[in-house]
């Protein structure tokens, strides 16, 4: 089959099938129910890697015109449809077989539930018939699958395959995203029903707005709140962009002449340079405010659980969970709901109540901030314009940042090569920036990056890996290939598990700290070659920005991911490892 029939969309139907089958056209199977019920939730893809007990749901998607990647490793699969998600604010979707199928598949969907991504698993399961007699591949999938996931359950009749998928969707969206599960056993899948039997929700007719503002009272306490700080500054969190929030976001800011921070999925919402945009004194600005809102993005580690932003601050918290608010420290006002509609709710209550003076004196609070931004800039730029070798890897940090293109779509999968990255990559528009969020998961670069393509053929996607997280799930390049969404993978090779060996290092020292994070030299441009694709080492700083450009100009003129194996200094690490703040 050529590469372009396996990725046009199929445009026959259902009733053209049982037409070519000369069945009735008012039946249908389960797996073609749950392909119409994926079309009605929105579903254009699945990611997917085969298995006996799922074949049906394939020849569903066929007639649905619903494309299916199909990957060579579940996880590779989950962290797909997670970025797919991310990439287009659709539900995505995962299909993997029973047992071992699921199971590979565990780390994306976990990565998707501390993420609070929107993403259906649908996993096999041996048909019910056999129940517990220990029928090939059998897990308590269900069971296992729960604690990960805001809804698992197992599909118990071929009537209701339509309607769990729609009511795993619903859940998918209730409050912050999350995934969901359905095991749904093989003969409930392959069986035939009387269409009129199935409960099939209609798209559009089956979920109702989220796009909430909460109390109306608060809108206005909080315009009140805004308009009257001398000092005020606002982080915005991933929430923001996953609800596409992200033009209210940056119409606050600007209306209201307020400092904004931006982490997570929410960088890049302003590009760098933008007088709004600020991202070197969030410390210091959080000392200094007198009024901090903090949007979508949760007290856990990466905020030091709000411990340190001081009492006497207004601490305002808008989420999309009403169990996140408030959680882990207290705060003077908490809105739940659309992060993008309260925030244009607020902007609309406080409009044209700002007086002269008062933003003048907000001007010269971001003034000062710009000022500390701006030393904090100097202070690195001997570390990133490093010429020592090996490279250091905040010199690496600063050509990829300089690399950038307007659109190119920026992923992180590494420890403490990417945790750098974090100083000196700024993607230059919303949506252009992925990592794994709270789990922390190493490998889920390539699957991002599959599915970055895939959900934007027009934007260029790169990936930087450490060389422990690349070799995890990089076989998946093939596959990144083969559906012609070609990436630029950059690693920031130190033949270590460098984060970890850092905390090894500090607590055990030199004779036992190096013990079971050393990896082997791999040469990894090799790899990128062995698919078809470029490849090449770098060890000379002066050679990392011609090698990023002919890495571009390779994956236009080849159609495959090229490689840029960097060999960078192990005994650079980033400040947050070295200062252990995770575990703090
Ligand atoms: C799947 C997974 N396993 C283990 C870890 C723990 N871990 C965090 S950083 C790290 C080292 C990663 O090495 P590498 O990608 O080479 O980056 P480096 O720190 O060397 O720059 C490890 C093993 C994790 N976060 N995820
Ligand atoms: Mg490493």
């Amino acid at each position: 089959m050529t590469a372009d029939a396996r990725t046009a969309p199929n445009t026959s139907t259902a009733d053209d099938t049982l037409k070519r089958k000369t069945r009735d056209g008012n039946v249908i199977s389960g797996g073609h129910l749950a392909a119409r019920a994926l079309k009605n939730a929105g579903v254009d893809t699945i990611f997917t890697l085969c298995g006996g007990h799922i074949i049906d749901i394939y020849d569903g998607c066929v007639d649905e015109g619903i494309r299916i990647i199909d990957v060579r490793h579940e996880q590779v699969a989950a962290h797909a449809a997670d970025g797919y998600a991310r990439q287009t604010g659709k539900l995505g979707c995962v299909v993997t077989t029973a047992g071992p199928g699921c199971t590979n598949a565990v780390t994306g969907v976990a990565t998707a539930f501390r993420s609070e991504t929107a993403m259906l698993h649908i996993g096999g399961q041996g048909a019910l018939s056999q129940h517990k007699m220990g029928s090939l591949q059998d897990l308590p999938h269900v069971d296992m699958m729960a604690p990960i996931t805001k809804f698992a359950v197992g599909v118990p009749a071929t009537e209701r395959v339509a309607d769990l998928i729609s009511m795993a969707a619903r859940e998918a969206f209730n409050g912050a995203h999350g995934p969901c599960y359905l095991e749904i056993p093989r003969d409930v899948l392959d069986r035939e029903i009387d269409i009129a039997k199935a409960v099939i929700p209609a798209p559009g007719r089956y979920r109702a707005s989220t796009r909430s503002i909460g109390d109306p009272a608060d809108i206005e306490t909080l315009a009140d709140l805004l308009v009257n700080a001398e000092r005020p500054a606002i982080l915005y969190g991933q929430q923001v962009w996953t609800v596409r929030g992200h033009r209210e976001a940056v119409a606050l800011l600007r209306g209201l002449d307020i400092p904004g921070y931006f982490n997570g999925a929410s960088r890049g919402l302003l590009p760098p340079g933008d007088p709004h945009h600020f991202d070197r004194t969030r410390s210091k600005a959080f000392e200094k405010a007198d009024v901090i809102v903090v949007v979508g993005t949760p007290f856990d580690f990466r905020m030091g659980y709000g411990k340190r932003i001081s009492k006497e601050i207004k601490l305002v918290q808008i989420d999309m969970d009403y169990r996140t608010v408030g959680k882990n420290r207290d705060i003077d006002l908490g809105l739940v709901g659309d992060p993008g509609a309260i925030l244009g709710a607020v902007l609309q209550a406080a409009s044209g109540r700002l007086k002269n003076d008062q933003r003048a004196k907000r001007q010269e609070w971001m003034r000062s901030l710009q000022a500390m931004e701006a030393a904090a800039t100097e202070k690195l730029m001997p570390l990133f314009r490093s010429n020592s070798t090996p490279i250091n890897p905040y010199r690496v940090a600063w050509e990829i940042n300089e690399f950038l293109g307007q659109d190119t779509i920026y992923i992180g999968d590494g420890g403490d090569v990417v945790t750098i990255t974090a100083q000196a990559v700024r993607p230059r528009g919303p949506g252009q920036w992925m990592d794994p969020g709270a789990l922390g998961s190493l490998g889920v670069g390539t699957g991002f990056a599959i599915a970055a393509g895939l959900a934007h053929p027009e934007k260029e996607v790169l990936c930087y890996y450490g060389d422990g997280a690349f070799a995890m799930t990089a076989f998946d390049m093939e596959t990144a290939n083969r559906f012609q969404v070609p990436y630029i993978a950059v690693v920031g090779n130190n033949s270590a598990m460098n984060q970890i060996r850092y905390g090894q290092l500090a607590k055990y020292g030199e004779e036992r700290g190096n013990v079971g994070n050393l990896l082997g030299d791999v040469p990894f441009g090799k790899f990128a070659e062995m698919l078809g694709g470029h490849g090449e080492e770098v060890r000379d700083p002066a050679m990392i920005a011609p090698a990023l450009a002919r890495a571009r100009e390779a994956v236009h003129a080849t159609g495959r991911c090229a490689v840029v194996n960097i060999w960078v200094d192990p005994r650079v690490y980033a400040p947050g490892t070295m200062a252990q703040t995770m575990y703090k």
